[in-house]
């Protein structure tokens, strides 16, 4: 099998401060946290930003400024930008990152969704700051918009910008809108997936599940033909989901974006404590760890001297 492309995720938006005091929230602690996780095995960071202020997710430039021309300078890692954003924010705002960096991997979110945060609420009784409870309560009513007329716009500006995008599929069907859009040819080969599992929302964090994400890949886009990575969002989803991937030739995603728990009796300190926990687990299957040169190649990325930070 060929190395494994292991990911980290640093700090999304679906978490909020209260639920963990490690949670990297400013643009500072977000830089630092991702060059540690870098240097536990991760190939690839996949960056959010969050007001230095109060840590809720932002979509000011100047915030992605700071943390990724920090982690830059620092590491070699492949620095994969958020297009997916918060609660909130506006396909446009979401988009502005591509243009602006330049990056060499960008997520993109593959369809239309509800993006269920409100039941986090509910597990708390008092919160660190005051935007936490009314941002988790607005997932109630928010629809993560990402309709054809919006994939169409992510897949330009990615082609124009030579950013490779991360196609982040959600469920099944997000899978075929994928498919449909390189019939459509607005998708260049190979493809990169990402099977997003566990978001109330979106599919259920299941081996089952995850097998047939991959058979319905397989089918649409030809076996081998692609690469792909799962996210099993929360404990123990993200270590089971992605020792099943190791061991199918996929690749993993690990982190603070989608779990804040290292074993059941442990919260987890840091991105590097994921990183290093997943990276022993593939290391024991036998795959090995690419580095980020490796996973450049592998992806077929423009390289770190071709972004615009
Ligand atoms: N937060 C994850 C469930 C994105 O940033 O574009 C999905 C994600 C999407 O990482
Ligand atoms: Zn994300």
């Amino acid at each position: 099998m060929e190395k494994l492309i292991l990911t980290a995720a640093i700090t999304g938006s679906v978490h909020v401060p209260t639920m963990s005091e490690h949670l990297p929230s400013t643009p500072k602690d977000i830089a630092d946290d991702a060059v540690r996780a870098a240097e536990a095995g991760a190939a690839v960071v996949h960056l959010h930003a969050r007001s230095p202020q109060d840590g809720r997710p932002s979509a000011d430039l100047n915030h992605v400024r700071e943390i990724v021309t920090s982690v830059k300078k620092r590491s070699d890692v492949v620095i994969c930008i958020t297009t997916g954003g918060g609660v909130g924010m506006t396909v446009e705002q979401r988009a502005a990152v591509v243009p602006e960096f330049k990056p060499e991997m960008a997520s993109f979110n593959m369809g239309s969704m509800n993006f269920g945060l409100f039941p986090i609420k509910e597990r708390y009784k008092e919160f660190k700051y005051e935007w936490e409870p009314a941002y988790l309560d607005a997932s109630r009513d928010m629809v993560f918009k990402n309709t054809f007329k919006d994939l169409e716009g992510f897949c330009k500006i990615m082609r124009e910008n030579g950013t490779k995008p991360e196609l982040e599929c959600y469920d099944v069907g997000q899978i075929y809108n994928a498919a449909y859009m390189l019939r459509a040819g607005h998708l260049d080969t190979p493809i990169h997936m990402q099977f997003v599992m566990g978001i109330l929302g979106g599919i259920t964090p299941t081996v089952d599940n995850m097998i047939h994400m991959k058979r319905v890949a397989d089918e649409e886009f030809g076996a081998g033909k692609f690469t792909w990575s799962v996210i099993g969002a929360g404990y123990p989803a993200e270590f089971h989901l992605g020792a099943v991937a190791t061991v199918l030739g996929g690749h993993v995603r690990v982190g603070m974006e989608d779990n804040l728990r290292l074993s059941r009796k442990e919260k987890c300190k840091s991105n590097a404590d994921l990183v290093e926990k997943m990276a022993r687990i593939i290391q024991n299957l036998d795959r090995d760890l690419a580095t980020p040169d490796d996973a450049r190649k592998m992806l077929g990325l423009k390289g770190k001297d071709k972004v615009n930070f």
